[in-house]
């Protein structure tokens, strides 16, 4: 295999690429010749460094520019007036001088939250965290979107969380000991192409169907036959959406009532057994979990529920949920029952058996983490320990000084004055669009650093237009990617886009800390400097020299793992860090913060949204609201390949043929797809790979609310102005946006442009008419 081209070697959380550049941008993306798979997310690059969407200069919000700080009802609407570097540096230097010298750095939201772009110094959150530090700290937020409920569950239950997510047992050792994979939400194709720092050998699909054509068996329980598809699974048992939990707990009561559980290994590595199998067997609350009992909630036989608990018994079985099953509201139940599942069976510990989480929820979930660091940027020390589980934001704008309940904590919501963001994007990430951008609006300050017109940027006050990887020297590297690549720059930056360290030295500067930030270094001399550091851990590395002319490091590889190993051949030696040292299949602790929404053992809790009210019968359809196949989040929604898979010009919404025929609807009729919440548009896929009640749109499409549509109607198809925002329980308060109910209804009339396809001086322009909106 030959290297990649040195000169023009670089990487993105997607894939590592050589860009073929023509005046000034992509016009062709080379995968790496490593990659076995590229993924088609590179051709979102194409034609990116010099889109209309770029931010070409640094812009202030009229009414801020005018006003000065303060509640902004119109923060998203008004127009942006550009203003020069160094008068935007001073304004916004004024401006951070008076938070800090005012109500302090407590007053400070720094949470940042976001993927940014591949780059281990160009870190925009980095970044902000660093800068942020040098001047007295800020609010943080803590846990993450991704996998924040089950990050606060599995300390209680396994003794650590985010360390057990990234150490799950290999592919190679699944490939070559399971020999049934159980895969609650499957093992989505789509997601497996992303991994935060890059996948330079895209392998896991690979995986995936060697392991079908070795025979393994690889049952999908989930709604949508696409997350496991035919080619590789063996079986679909399409759980209703949201019961995963009832279901597991049937599994675990056919294995104990048929004597099939393995007592000498809940005897010997796991606490709380007698709490859950009374739980289980119904002696505690009078119901026994049985198949028939879950059979009417979760929609699947009990007959078939049966069959699959007595051949999971019978041979190496691995039980793995995908990250969208706990993002949910209850979503710690079906994990913890997973756990109970795996625990029952007695191979946690044991090659190929056990239990596994995200497993095609993320690129990297699978392949062995490196033990040594990477070259990272030292964000400094954070003096305020006041932080946020990371999906509270809006609460925390709307209420502060509130109350709220956190993993056995009783907290109180700070009083936000400015809201600093880089590398991320709420109006993406964050649910019930409406609620957020109300909860925007009482901020005095909102600052966004963004090379392009994202949702986030045009709801900024103050907007600090960043370049991009293509246009930037950098050290790609992930916590599993077999190489660490040079990041050549490829291109000068778009017009006045500065890089987000250059943006921080210059405010630096004017506030006093620049020493501490930059430390007297160019961005060049961090790259070296970062580099040595690393390479002084193995003095086989080359010098950074040869790194940058040869394009990449390969790193080798660390051998394929097994989860809690050692737990299993040793307790004694390597206990759990939970209070028994073991398995917690009921936790003391948890029970004792009497939490009703997270009990504490694994139970099965009804979604709030459809009980009690008449919602489930105006809202029939169970909407999945999960990350793109098209594009990594809304990064380049604009892109190529997120372009072609739009329907109607809006984000895809796939429903069940008997569903569309209910409706009178077609594959490329548009669509509103609407509840309390909001309303947006989308284009319609008649698809049998769904169940039937069930419809799923992708996250990702530019929040583009059509003016004057109350509460929110969005033209492009933003699946969060319909989801909930409230958090899986009072223990976690992660993310519970996966699953929402809707209806769906024809649109009728010419549809409203889509302002988010303009920078905001033309859709503002736009925005006075309003005569194509259906009321
Ligand atoms: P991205 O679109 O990746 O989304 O949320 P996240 O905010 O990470 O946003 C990154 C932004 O960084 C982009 O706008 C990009 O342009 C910008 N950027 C890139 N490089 C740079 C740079 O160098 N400097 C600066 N300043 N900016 C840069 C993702 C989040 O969404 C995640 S991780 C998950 S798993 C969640 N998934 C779901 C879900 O399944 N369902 C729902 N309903 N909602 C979700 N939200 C969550």
């Amino acid at each position: 295999m030959t290297a990649v081209p040195p000169s023009h070697s670089h990487t993105s959380h997607w894939g590592a690429f050589s860009p073929g550049i023509e005046r000034g941008d992509v016009t062709a993306v080379h995968p790496s010749p490593f990659d076995p798979a590229p993924s088609p997310l590179l051709a979102n690059l194409v034609g990116s460094l010099r889109h209309r969407l770029r931010i070409p200069r640094p812009m202030v919000r009229e009414g801020w520019l005018r006003d000065g700080p303060g509640p902004a009802p119109r923060r998203g609407d008004e127009p942006f007036v550009p203003v020069e570097w160094d008068e935007v540096i001073d304004r916004l230097a004024g401006e951070l001088r008076r938070v800090y010298s005012g109500p302090g750095p407590e007053a400070v939201f720094g949470g940042s939250y976001g993927w940014s772009s591949a780059g281990r110094f160009h870190h925009a959150q980095g970044q902000v965290h660093r800068f942020l530090n040098t001047l007295g700290g800020y609010v943080a937020s803590v846990n993450t979107y991704s996998a924040g409920t089950s990050e606060v569950l599995l300390p209680h239950v396994l003794g650590a969380g985010p360390e057990i997510l990234r150490s799950l047992t290999s592919w190679p050792v699944l490939l070559e000991h399971t020999e049934l994979m159980v895969c609650v939400g499957g093992v989505p194709a789509k997601n497996m192409a992303v991994a935060p720092g890059g996948v330079t050998e895209h392998t896991t699909e690979g995986h995936l169907a060697a392991m079908a054509a070795r025979g393994i068996e690889l049952v999908l329980i989930g709604p949508d036959r696409r997350d496991l598809p035919a080619e590789v699974s063996s079986e679909w048992l399409p759980v209703r959406p949201g019961t995963d939990a009832a279901f597991l707990l049937a599994l675990c009561h056919v294995l104990v009532t048929e004597g099939l559980h393995d007592e000498t290994f809940l005897a010997t590595y796991c606490a709380g057994s007698d709490e859950v199998l009374d739980h289980l067997l119904g002696r505690s609350d009078g119901t026994p979990k049985s198949a028939r009992w879950a059979s009417g909630l979760c929609g699947v036989d009990a007959d078939a529920i049966t069959a699959l608990a007595r051949r999971m018994a019978s041979r190496r079985t691995m039980i793995t949920l995908t990250f969208s099953v706990q993002r949910a509201e209850f979503g710690e139940q079906p994990v913890w029952a997973g756990v109970l599942l795996a625990a029952l069976l007695g191979q946690i510990g044991l090659p190929g058996g056990g239990f596994g989480h995200g497993y095609g929820s993320i690129g990297d979930n699978g392949h062995p983490a490196h033990t040594g660091t990477l070259p990272t940027l030292p964000q400094g020390h954070n003096p305020v320990r006041e932080r946020i589980p990371v999906a509270r934001i809006a609460d925390m704008l709307l209420h502060p000084g509130e109350e709220y309940d956190y993993n056995g904590e009783r907290r109180r919501y700070p009083d936000i004055e400015l809201v600093y963001w880089c590398g991320g994007n709420p109006f993406h990430h964050h649910q019930d669009l409406a609620r957020l951008r109300a909860a925007w609006r009482v901020v005095p300050t909102v600052v966004v650093h963004e090379p392009y017109w994202t949702p986030a940027a045009r709801h900024a006050d103050i907007v600090l237009p960043a370049t991009v990887t293509l246009e930037r020297d950098d050290i790609g590297a992930s916590r599993t990617d077999p190489f660490l690549t040079a990041m050549h720059a490829g291109a000068p930056p778009y017009e006045q886009a500065r890089d987000d360290y250059a943006a921080f030295s210059a405010l630096a500067a004017v506030l006093g800390t620049e020493k501490e930030y930059t430390e007297g270094r160019s961005a060049h001399e961090w790259l070296r400097h970062l580099y040595d550091g690393w390479r002084a851990h193995d003095g086989a590395r080359p010098d950074f020299d040869t790194f940058w002319a040869d394009g990449h490091v390969r790193v080798p590889a660390p051998s394929p793992g097994v989860l809690l190993a050692d737990f299993r051949r040793d307790p004694a030696a390597h206990p759990l860090a939970t209070p028994s040292g073991r398995i917690e299949l009921s936790s003391a602790v948890v029970a004792s913060f009497g939490y009703a929404d997270c009990p504490g053992h694994p139970t099965w809790l009804e979604p709030l949204e459809w009980q009690g009210s008449d919602r489930a019968r105006r809202y029939p359809l169970v909407l999945l609201a999960n990350n793109p196949a098209a594009r990594l989040h809304s990064q380049l929604d604009f892109g190529q390949h997120s372009r072609e898979s739009k329907v109607a010009g809006r984000e895809p919404i796939r429903i069940h043929p008997d569903d569309a025929a209910r409706r009178g609807l077609r594959t490329g009729d548009l669509v509103r797809v609407l509840n309390d919440r909001g309303a947006c548009l989308a284009g319609v896929v008649v698809d049998a790979d769904l169940s039937p009640g069930v419809v799923q749109m992708s996250t990702g499409a530019w929040f583009s609310p059509v003016p004057g549509v109350e509460p929110v109607l969005c033209a492009a198809g933003n699946v969060n102005v319909l989801t909930r925002d409230v958090g899986s329980s009072r223990l976690s308060q992660g993310c519970a946006g996966s699953r929402v109910l809707v209806e769906i209804e024809r649109w009728r009339g010419p549809a409203p442009a889509i302002d988010a396809e303009s920078p905001p001086d033309r859709s503002a322009a736009r925005a006075g008419d309003r005569s194509n909106v259906q009321a």
